[in-house]
């Protein structure tokens, strides 16, 4: 298998309960590396922008409301086949349907403050990657 990335956000949920090295530590113990990661917090703007494809859902304005609502840590994780390892320590989107000991099973608050955000495919994750890092913030 391939060594590839992703993109992951630790959301305002996970680092209002400062939670931000306990999920970096699932991600690690999964096998994906940290090779780029900030603490920024969004703009209106960003998260609009960043959430387009969600944009007729009916949770879009209080998506971006919950996105800009305190400091969120993005990052790009490497590892095998890095999307889907990354997808399957993260846990299904609602909480009450993730897999023990997933990330979302573990900490996620509700289906919107699910505690993490990671790519749905190498081409998603190729746009978000370019969305907020610059190739040489990158560092494998
Ligand atoms: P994903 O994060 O598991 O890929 P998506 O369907 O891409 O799930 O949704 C993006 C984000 O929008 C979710 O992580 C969650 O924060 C939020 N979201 C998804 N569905 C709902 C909903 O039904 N109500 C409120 N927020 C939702
Ligand atoms: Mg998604």
């Amino acid at each position: 298998m391939a060594v590839t990335r992703t993109f992951s956000i630790i959301k305002p949920d996970a680092t209002r309960r400062n939670l931000t090295g306990a999920v970096t530590k699932m991600l690690e113990e999964a096998g994906l590396r940290v090779v780029a990661s900030k603490r920024i917090r969004m703009t209106e703007d960003q998260a609009r922008g960043f959430y387009e494809v969600h944009k007729d859902r009916p949770f879009y304005g209080e998506l971006v409301d919950f996105m800009t609502s305190g400091p969120v840590v993005v990052q790009v994780l490497e590892g095998e086949d890095a999307v889907a390892r990354n997808r399957k320590i993260m846990g299904a989107t609602n909480p009450a349907d993730a897999e023990e000991g997933t990330i979302r099973k573990t900490y996620a608050e509700s289906i919107e403050a699910n505690s993490v955000h990671g790519s749905d495919s190498d081409e998603n994750a190729a746009t978000e990657i370019a969305f907020f890092f610059t190739e040489d913030e990158i560092v494998g």
